[in-house]
């Protein structure tokens, strides 16, 4: 072969990969839509192993649900096998090792949020339903050990809808256990409210996350530092979102006129695989505590938490002078930056700086005498828990 013939070769070879490139990338680009399967166990498997990593690929509003869907479940594969297999090895760490793995994986976690968070953001359903999806028969391996156990398998399956004396707790190692409790077959027709019912938990998982994320801790003096305020600022904002869109959704669902594999259900609707069973009085109540909470968040009603103030706040954290509340956006956003000792045996932080004469205009928040009222009766306390874990 003389080097003129190598060259061609390697030139017509050179033309090849770049045309097998070429057309690889012009099918990617030309795509077909994706087989979105997300109510059977086989389905779900398919439909996610075929997403792109990178949400821009995704084409339609339907894809992007069932990306954010396969994207939480495998997070919480990830951080249920991490979680697992570092069990053992996390206790012969020191301390310090501990907390920076931890930190890490915190930061990882919101870093995944974010994106997925940003993708359900810009979904607008309108009128119209997105997939019918069925968490119960989302099947997967969580802990990495090759095995299937019953715990794993009906991890994300929905309690049955009504029962009074439900267990809420994770589904156990009990097939008749799941059987009695669980709804897996349950399906949802996903629509606008409970698109926005995810996004506020994920505005405030990630609100939480950062929140902690601001804080250093030294693990010789067990003191927690405020070390990055600008977490502390956008922890506030995720969480005030987070307030935001659990009203929006609230506001969807009381709208809604149709009634078909419904998750939040209206007092009209009945179709509903939603664990509580939510009549008028509930959303009133819904409604008043949100718009109370909203209120505190912002700064608009301050927390009573003087000396002399009345009710549990004054009593467990006197923060303020006498006559004064807290302002929760004034010290999200102002913060006070010295060390917070753990425990109750040291002194308190000063946050003086966030305490404001309480007004006709910056009157009294009443959130801590709901809390209390709810506290006091077990029953209404029982439901306002259950409550704001699947309302949120
Ligand atoms: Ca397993
Ligand atoms: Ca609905």
């Amino acid at each position: 072969m003389t080097t003129s013939n190598l060259t061609s070769h390697l030139s017509n070879l050179a033309a090849a990969a770049a045309l097998a490139v070429g057309l690889g990338y012009g099918a990617a680009a030309e795509a077909a839509p994706l087989t979105l399967d997300m109510s059977t166990t086989a389905g779900f498997a398919q439909t996610c192993k075929q997403m792109p990593r990178d949400a821009r690929r995704l084409k339609s509003d339907d894809e992007r649900i069932a990306w954010a869907i396969c994207r939480d479940t495998d997070q919480t594969r990830r951080l249920i096998t991490w979680g697992t297999q570092n069990f053992k090895r996390i206790d012969h760490l020191p301390p310090s090792q501990v907390v920076a793995e931890v930190e890490r994986k915190i930061d990882e976690v919101r870093r995944e949020m974010a994106q997925t968070r940003q993708v359900l953001a810009r979904l607008n359903l309108g009128e119209r339903r997105s997939l019918r999806i069925a968490p119960g028969q989302w099947q997967i391996d969580l802990n990495g050990d090759g095995q299937m156990e019953v715990w794993e398998k009906y991890f994300f399956a929905i309690p049955k809808r009504g029962l009074s004396q439900a267990s809420w707790g994770l589904p156990r190692n009990d097939e008749a256990h799941i059987q009695r409790r669980y709804a897996p077959a349950a399906q949802i027709a996903v629509d606008q409210a409970d698109v926005l019912w995810a996004l506020s938990y994920h505005q405030f998982i990630e609100g939480l996350l950062t929140h902690v994320r601001a804080f250093d801790l030294n693990t010789q003096t067990w003191q927690l530092t405020l070390a990055r305020p600008a977490l502390l600022a956008q922890a506030h904002q995720l969480i005030g979102q987070g307030l935001e869109t659990s009203d929006r959704m609230r506001h969807a669902v009381l709208a809604e006129t149709d009634d078909e594999q419904e998750w939040i259900a209206n007092p009209q609707q009945r179709h509903s695989v939603f664990p509580l069973v939510l009549d008028a009085e509930d959303f009133q109540t819904w409604r008043e505590v949100m718009a109370e909470a909203r209120a505190t968040w912002q700064g608009q009603h301050l927390l009573p938490a003087s000396r002399n103030a009345r009710g549990l706040l004054g009593q467990m954290a006197p923060l303020c002078a006498e006559g004064q509340g807290l302002n929760i956006k004034q010290l999200y956003l102002k913060p006070p930056t010295k060390g917070i000792r753990l425990g109750s045996s040291g002194p308190l932080p000063d946050v003086s700086e966030a305490c404001q004469a309480l007004s006709p205009s910056k009157p009294a928040s009443r959130l801590a005498e709901m809390a209390e009222r709810a506290a006091s009766s077990e029953a209404v306390g029982t439901k306002t828990l259950r409550h704001l874990y699947w309302v949120n």
